[in-house]
């Protein structure tokens, strides 16, 4: 089995709120489908989420009333973003099942409190492909705060244990520096934990609630950290996914899980 994140500058346009890349998405769809593996699909929350999350300052957890109203309106967005991911898989013939993190995750400050993995393991052994992606959710500690896609990776890597996890983003991998900003910027086709270390001093434009490039880093380290290997590759050119998922070397950043 395989986990899957669609990022969420892959699937919308970040600068353009609720802008959703329909072509990207069904091109990414078909892709996965042509490689016939067992998934997990999550995606992230890209426009459809972080202005709106943002301007309620919903990571900062219940400080105000008027959050309310934003807690619900940015899991109403998540939720159309979500439909829409699921209509392509559909439509593609991938038997997808969405499972809202709202509804089987608390947070404690952030972190992981209480997660529900069997529902996804559930629905694997039958043979769905169960579908997830960056939420709003509660918090023991704030009342309530953001669930990125990528804290769903490892909470799901750690339980259920993938071959590989796959992050497909805007970028060919992880660079050097960001490759936005910079031309000199090398792609890293190969890491290890200590390589990535390195990484964290670099400067990072790709800001968003839920912590950009760094926190991504960190989130790889943690899968590293339990024997998987993770794998990024660019979402705008669908044959590398479906390569990856079948096993061949593509262009790309691999990231050798195990290292400490
Ligand atoms: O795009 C963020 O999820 P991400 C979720 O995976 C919200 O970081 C609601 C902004």
């Amino acid at each position: 089995m395989n986990i899957i994140k669609l990022g969420g500058s892959v699937i919308t346009d970040k600068r353009k709120e609720n802008f959703f890349k329909k072509e990207v998405v069904e091109n990414l769809v078909k892709a996965i489908k042509k490689a016939n593996k067992e998934t997990i699909i999550i995606h992230g929350a890209g426009s459809f989420g972080h202005i709106i999350a943002d301007k309620y300052k919903l990571n900062e957890g219940k400080k105000s009333k008027d959050q309310l109203l934003g807690f619900s309106l940015t899991h109403g967005m998540v939720q159309k973003l979500n439909s829409l991911v699921l209509d392509s898989l559909n439509n593609n013939r991938i038997a997808a099942v969405s499972i809202p993190p709202h509804s089987n995750l608390i947070l404690d400050n952030h972190n992981p409190y209480k997660f529900d993995f069997t529902i996804f393991k559930n629905y694997l052994e039958i043979g769905f492909t169960p579908v997830t992606f960056g939420d709003v959710v509660l918090d023991k500690k704030l009342g309530f705060s953001i669930c990125s896609g990528d804290l769903l990776m490892v909470l799901l890597a750690e339980n259920l244990k993938p071959e590989k996890t796959i992050f497909v983003i805007d970028e060919d991998g992880l660079f050097t520096s960001n490759p936005k900003i910079d031309k000199n910027a090398e792609l890293i086709e190969s890491a290890t934990i200590e390589k990535l270390n390195g990484l964290l001093a670099a400067p990072d434009s790709h800001a968003d609630v839920t912590g950009g490039m760094k926190g991504k880093i960190e989130t790889i380290k943690k899968i590293s950290k339990l024997g998987i290997d993770t794998i990024l590759l660019n979402g705008n050119k669908p044959d590398r996914i479906f390569k990856v998922l079948k096993g061949e070397k593509v262009k790309s950043t691999i990231i050798t899980g195990g290292h400490k």
